[in-house]
C-alpha cells in the first residue's frame, strides 16, 4: 500500500500502464479525465497508442471513441491522434494533430456544450461507455477518490463506465484534498430538483469522487506534470481590449446596472482573458468573485492580491510559473478555490441565477451580432464551443472579444455574415476589439450594424462594411430588418480563400452611405 493508495482493496489492483491499456478493446468508448490540460491520464493513453500502432502495422484497425472533459494534452489526445486511434471525439479539443484529423474527415467530432456532455451521456444520446480512465490525487482508505487538478466529467465517467482504470498521480499535490465539490444530487427529468446554490463559493456536494470498487480493473501510479502551457505576454491589442472592457464595467456600475463588487466573472482561456484579469488587478475593483471554468494565472493574481475573494471552476489551466506559485503555498488557496463537475461549473441554471459576467474569445462576428467561436472560413474547426455557449446564453452580461483582424490584417473579424454561428444575434450583448466596444443590448439588427462597424471593425475594412450594409439596405427595401445581399453575404470569405485577403481592392466602394 503506497502513501497515495491507502485502500487495501484498490491497492491490490495496481498495474502497469501496459497492463491497464490491454484491458481496452478496439471499438470501445473510453471516457478520460482532463480539462484544459489539467488532470488528464498521463500513462495509459501512451500505452494504448502503442497497441494501436502495433495493430496498424499488422493491418488491423484499432480505434476507440474518446470522451473527455475538455482539451487534454500531447500525452493523451496527441498520442492517440498520432496513432490514428480515435474514431469519434467529444466534447472539446485543442490538440493540433487531432484537429487536422477532424478537418480531414478522419475523426467524427461532436462539439457539444460542455454543460450538456454529462447529461447527454445519461440520456443515452452517446451510446455506451465501456471504460473510464481517470486521474486522481489519492485513493482514501474507504475507497473514496481525491480528485486531481480538474473534475470535468469524471463523476459521470466513473459512474457510467463498465470498467474503471485509475491513474494516481504523485505529481499532483496531496493537499488537493478539500479543493473539490462534487454534486451527487443529479436526477434525470422529470425528477430533477432545483440546484441549491446561491453563491459562487457555496458547497453543494462532496470533496471526493465515488467509484464502485468492483469496477476498478487497474490502478496505475504516475508522477508526471500537467500540460501547463506557458502564457505569452499580453500584447498591445490584448491590453486595449482589456481596457475597453474594464472601462465598460465601470460604466455599468455608475449606471446602477451592477453592484460595485460586480457580479461573478467567467472568462475563457487565453491572453485576452488574462489581460482582462490583469486590468482588474490594476483597477479600483475589490471583493470580486468568479464562477468560471478554468483557473488561469490571472485569477491566481487576483486571489493573491485579495481583489478576488473566491473562484469556482472545474479545472486549473496554469502556466509553469502559475503552477509553481500554487504548489508552493497550496494551503493558502484552500477555501478560496472550488473545483466542481463541469455540469455544475457551467450549469445554465446557476449562470443565470448568479448573474455571471461572461467574457469569451471569438473567431468572427457579423455586423448584426452573430458570433462564430469555432470555425475558420465556415468549415475548419478550431477548438470547439467549449463553455462559451453555456455561459454567454445565460449570462447577466456577455462579452465576445477578438482582435479586429487576423492573419496579419488579411482577415477582418467583423464580416457581413458570420460563416458559422455559435452564438446568435439574440444571445450576444457586447463585442470588443482593440478598436473599441459595441454595446448591442436593446438594439435592432440594423442599428447594431452601425455600432459594430464604427466601434469594432478595423479602419481598413470599415468602408467595405459600410458599402455592403448600405447597398443591402437600398437594394432590398422590403427586407430591411436584417438587410443582406445573399449573393455577397459570404463573398469576403470566398475572396480570402481565392486571393489570400478579404480586402476588396478591385471595386469602387460605396463607403459612408449607411
Ligand atoms: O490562429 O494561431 O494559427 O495564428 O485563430 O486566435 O486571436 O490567438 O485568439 O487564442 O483567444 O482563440 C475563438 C479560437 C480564439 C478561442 C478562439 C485564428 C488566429 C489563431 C487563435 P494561429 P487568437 P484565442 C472557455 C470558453 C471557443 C471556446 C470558448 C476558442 C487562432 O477563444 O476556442 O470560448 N473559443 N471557451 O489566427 C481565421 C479569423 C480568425 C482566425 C482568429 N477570423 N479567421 N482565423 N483566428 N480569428 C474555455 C473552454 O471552454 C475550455
Amino acid at each position: 500500500v503506497t502513501s497515495r493508495i491507502t485502500c487495501p482493496r484498490l491497492a491490490g489492483r495496481t498495474a502497469t500502464a501496459e497492463e491497464a491499456a490491454a484491458l481496452i478493446r478496439p471499438g470501445d468508448n473510453v471516457g478520460i479525465s482532463g480539462f484544459t490540460g489539467a488532470g488528464y491520464p498521463k500513462a495509459v493513453p501512451s500505452a494504448l497508442a502503442a497497441r494501436m500502432h502495433a495493430a496498424r502495422e499488422a493491418g488491423e484497425e484499432f480505434r476507440v471513441g474518446l470522451w473527455s472533459g475538455a482539451s487534454t494534452a500531447p500525452e493523451a489526445d496527441g498520442v492517440l491522434a498520432e496513432a490514428h486511434g480515435i474514431s469519434k471525439r467529444l466534447p472539446y479539443n485543442s490538440d493540433p494533430t487531432l484537429r487536422r484529423e477532424i478537418n480531414a474527415g478522419e475523426v467524427e467530432y461532436v462539439d457539444a456544450h460542455l454543460s450538456h456532455s454529462a447529461q447527454h451521456m445519461w440520456f443515452g444520446f452517446y451510446g455506451h461507455l465501456d471504460v473510464a480512465v481517470v486521474e486522481v490525487a489519492a485513493v482514501l482508505p474507504n475507497g473514496l477518490l481525491v480528485p486531481s487538478s480538474s473534475v470535468g466529467n469524471n463523476k459521470t465517467w466513473l459512474d457510467q463506465a463498465d470498467k474503471v482504470i485509475l491513474e494516481v498521480n504523485h505529481w499532483q499535490p496531496r493537499d488537493l484534498e478539500g479543493f473539490h465539490d462534487v454534486y451527487y444530487g443529479t436526477r434525470l427529468p422529470p425528477f430533477r430538483a432545483p440546484l441549491q446554490l446561491t453563491h459562487p463559493m457555496q458547497r453543494i456536494g462532496d470533496p471526493y469522487l465515488r467509484v464502485d470498487p468492483d469496477k476498478v480493473v487497474a490502478v496505475v501510479e504516475t508522477d508526471a506534470p500537467d500540460r501547463n502551457s506557458p502564457l505569452s505576454v499580453p500584447g498591445d491589442d490584448d491590453r486595449a481590449m482589456a481596457e475597453h472592457l474594464v472601462d465598460f464595467l465601470r460604466h455599468e456600475v455608475r449606471a446602477g446596472r451592477m453592484p460595485a463588487t460586480l457580479l461573478p466573472l467567467q472568462s475563457g482561456v487565453g491572453n485576452v482573458a488574462n489581460a482582462v484579469m490583469a486590468g482588474l488587478a490594476d483597477s479600483e475593483f475589490e471583493n470580486l468573485t468568479s464562477f468560471t471554468e478554468v483557473i488561469q494565472d490571472g485569477l491566481l493574481d487576483l486571489l493573491d492580491s485579495g481583489t478576488l475573494t473566491g473562484v469556482s471552476a472545474t479545472s486549473f489551466g496554469l502556466s509553469p510559473t502559475g503552477v509553481q506559485r500554487f504548489m508552493s503555498d497550496v494551503g493558502a488557496y484552500k477555501g478560496r478555490i472550488l473545483l466542481r463537475s463541469e455540469e455544475i461549473s457551467n450549469h445554465p441554471e446557476l449562470v443565470r441565477r448568479l448573474g455571471v459576467i461572461a467574457i469569451n474569445g471569438m473567431i468572427e462576428a457579423d455586423v448584426y451580432g452573430n458570433v462564430n467561436s469555432t470555425h475558420v472560413m465556415g468549415s475548419s474547426i478550431m477548438n470547439g464551443i467549449g463553455g462559451s455557449g453555456d455561459f454567454a446564453r445565460n449570462a447577466y452580461l456577455n462579452f465576445f472579444v477578438s482582435p479586429s483582424t487576423a492573419k496579419g490584417g488579411a482577415i477582418s473579424s467583423i464580416v457581413p455574415f458570420a460563416s458559422h454561428v455559435d452564438h446568435t444575434e439574440h444571445d450576444v450583448h457586447v463585442l470588443v476589439t482593440e478598436q473599441g466596444l459595441a454595446d448591442l443590448r436593446g438594439l435592432s439588427p440594423s442599428a447594431r450594424a452601425d455600432v459594430v462597424i464604427e466601434r469594432c471593425a478595423h479602419p481598413d475594412f470599415r468602408d467595405q462594411l459600410r458599402d455592403y450594409v448600405g447597398r443591402a439596405r437600398r437594394e432590398r427595401p422590403t427586407a430591411r430588418h436584417t438587410p443582406h445581399l445573399l449573393d455577397e453575404a459570404l463573398s469576403w470569405h470566398q475572396r480570402y480563400l481565392d486571393t489570400g485577403s478579404m480586402l476588396d481592392t478591385g471595386s469602387m466602394l460605396d463607403g459612408g452611405s449607411l
